[in-house]
């Protein structure tokens, strides 16, 4: 990967390229964690963590919020000729963030890279312009594609929702959108491709067909898998829950319910789960239980990293700044065998009043350097053991035995209520779950580094 890359202008003047400074820096702009290539259980920081920028929240969302308008000065529109102007300025300054704050991957909607035009026809030559352009970049700083996507959900047009709009019409210009994005992804070499439902769902069951919409979902997905596989797509596809917001219900609430209805329309194979931190708060779970939901059933696949705020109910999309929370998704991720096509995309925003450009830096380094440290403690839980080894040790009765037939599926419930009659009552059941002990165990790591 490059140094670092700026364009004609250089839109973060007086910030170098951030370095890695050690735990006792006071340097605001620079790694007190993060340390790209040290090795952490034989592998390195950055192939674990492999960080992408969201360019929608970083380059696009400029502070406003439903009291008041946008606070963040973004330089690029200053003095911008045209919207194309903008856009490419905004490439030239995404790229120079890019390789500055060191992350090797970026994410992004059509709509974040390219304005809309005036027709489909012209949007779709909007957004191949700048693929165009930055496909260069890509090859000049060695910054990779996570995943791309489409933005249908801004768009007045697409009040309704996109793939479940009561409208035929409203679908087939949403599909104008995703066939291009995938076109796009697969020209930057996007190992992934994400459909978020922001307005699949709906607001009101009494205007609401709810069979039809979930069909016309899997219906436009099964589409849009089929012609990025006939384009030579090889990328995963992403589904993100969320349960609400901005609907009262979205039909992609959870893990769990993503693969029921992947499992159901027959789209397990192609499809996993982009699992963002802020919306499994959303659907009230822990990030980590998304996690091992989507492990557990072979599902993993990445992670929008951020976090909610405990006493606000909406999706805040602040930077994860807690260890805590970092280490059990990094034990989760290592568990679940690593990120392969997937990685931690930073979905997340500065404060509408951190209106400085040093901010948007700052952020990322904290997150960053959380999800460092959450690493180390992954790595800890399992080099110790200690943990893991409880949790086998509480499952041992299954190895062996008349455990072992019943994980085969050797028994009958006959067979089964046999062997309870056999043995009695006794103490049966009556084993410590430790569960104090054990957090006092994670504790310690969390103090240990
Ligand atoms: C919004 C979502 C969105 C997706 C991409 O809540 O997080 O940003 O990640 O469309
Ligand atoms: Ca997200
Ligand atoms: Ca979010």
């Amino acid at each position: 990967m490059a140094d670092y890359f700026t364009g004609a202008k250089e839109y973060f003047p007086g910030i170098q390229k951030i370095k890695y400074e050690g735990a006792k820096s006071k340097n605001p702009l620079a790694f007190r964690y993060y340390d790209a290539d040290k090795v952490i259980g034989g592998k390195k920081m950055k192939d674990h963590l492999r960080f992408a920028i969201a360019y929608w929240h970083s380059f696009c969302a400029d502070g406003a919020d439903p009291f008041g308008p946008g606070t963040h000065i973004f330089p690029w529109n200053v003095d911008a000729k045209s919207p194309m102007h903008t856009a490419e300025g905004k490439m030239e300054a995404a790229f120079e963030f890019f390789t500055k704050i060191g992350a090797e991957y970026y994410a992004f909607h059509d709509r974040d890279m390219a304005p809309e035009g005036g027709s489909p026809a012209e949007s779709e030559k909007n957004l191949m312009t700048l693929v165009t352009k930055a496909k260069k970049l890509q090859e000049e700083t060695g910054v990779k594609l996570l995943w791309g996507t489409a933005n249908v959900f801004s768009n007045p047009r697409f009040m309704n929702g996109a793939a479940t709009n009561p409208e035929f019409g409203v679908i087939a210009l949403a599909a104008t959108q995703v066939k291009a994005a995938i076109d796009a992804t697969i020209e930057l070499g996007g190992q992934g491709y994400t459909f978020w439902g922001g307005r699949e769902g709906y607001m009101s069951l009494l205007n609401t067909d709810l069979k039809k919409e979930k069909e016309n979902l899997a219906r436009f997905l099964t589409m849009a898998r089929d012609y990025a596989r006939k384009q030579g797509f090889k990328g995963v596809f992403y589904i993100e829950p969320k349960p609400m917001e901005p609907t009262k219900h979205q039909y992609d609430f959870d893990t769990e319910t993503v693969i029921g209805f992947l499992r159901q329309w027959g789209l397990d194979k192609d499809f996993r789960m982009n699992i963002e931190a802020n919306h499994a708060e959303l659907a009230g779970h822990d990030f980590v239980h998304e996690l091992e939901t989507a492990a557990a059933a072979g599902f993993f696949g990445s992670v929008d990293a951020n976090r909610g705020d405990w006493v606000n109910g909406w999706d805040t999309d602040q930077f994860p700044i807690s260890y805590y929370e970092t280490a059990l998704a990094m034990y989760a991720i290592i568990k679940a065998g690593g990120f392969t096509t997937g990685g931690l995309n930073f979905d997340a925003k500065i404060r509408r009043n951190s209106v400085d450009p040093s901010d948007l830096f700052v952020a990322h380094i904290g997150g960053m350097d959380a999800f460092a440290v959450g690493l180390q403690i992954a790595q800890r839980i399992i080099d110790d053991g200690v943990i893991p080894g409880f949790v086998k040790d509480r499952y041992a009765s299954f190895g062996s035995g008349d455990g072992a037939k019943f994980s085969k599926g050797e028994l009958s419930l006959e067979q089964l209520a046999k062997i309870g009659t056999d043995a009695g009552y006794g103490k049966t059941g009556l084993t410590s779950g430790k569960q104090e002990y054990l957090e006092n165990v994670l504790n310690g790591y969390l103090l240990g580094l």
